[in-house]
């Protein structure tokens, strides 16, 4: 069974709790459960993670290098500056797909860039909590293609 990670960064914890006209009403709860779902119809082991601290985060990238098959990982907003943790996915070299909720594309200039791009397999951005199913889809084709 292949194990896969699911990781969360800043503030989105706070989804479905606090402006909801940007992100959606559903809860990161919500959006877990519907990974663990599609998980299981992959034929995932599923760790879900979430962390405010970037620390943290790549202690839990690190520990999963030799035991995990892939992550997928919406970065929040240190997908536009974290050159940390750029560094942490690409030492542990796994498949990575980097998701969104929004359409990072087409806000704020500064969502344009992603300094995780570059060390994932591939972006999935715009399709709310679809977004993670999409990555998980994608993540399991990849595997697959090994
Ligand atoms: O679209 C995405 O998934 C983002 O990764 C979300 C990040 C944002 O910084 C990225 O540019 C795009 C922000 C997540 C913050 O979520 C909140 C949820 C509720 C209230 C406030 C923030």
């Amino acid at each position: 069974m292949s194990k896969v990670l699911v990781l969360n960064g800043p503030n989105l914890n706070m989804l479905g709790i606090r402006e909801p006209g940007v992100y959606g009403t559903e809860t990161l709860a919500y959006i877990e459960s519907l990974v663990r779902e599609k998980g299981e119809a992959l034929g995932f082991e599923i760790d879900f993670f979430q962390t405010n601290h970037e620390g943290e985060m790549i202690d839990r990238i690190h520990s999963a290098f030799g035991i995990a098959n892939g992550i997928v990982i919406n970065p929040g907003a240190w997908t536009h500056y974290s050159y940390a943790l750029r560094d942490a996915l690409s030492a542990v070299s796994l498949p990575i797909v980097e998701v969104h909720l929004s359409n990072i594309h087409k806000r704020e200039a500064f969502r344009h860039v992603s300094v995780i791009a570059p060390v994932a397999v591939g972006q999935i951005a715009g399709f709310g909590a679809h977004s993670y199913l999409l990555g998980l889809d994608a993540l399991a084709r990849h595997l697959q293609s090994k």
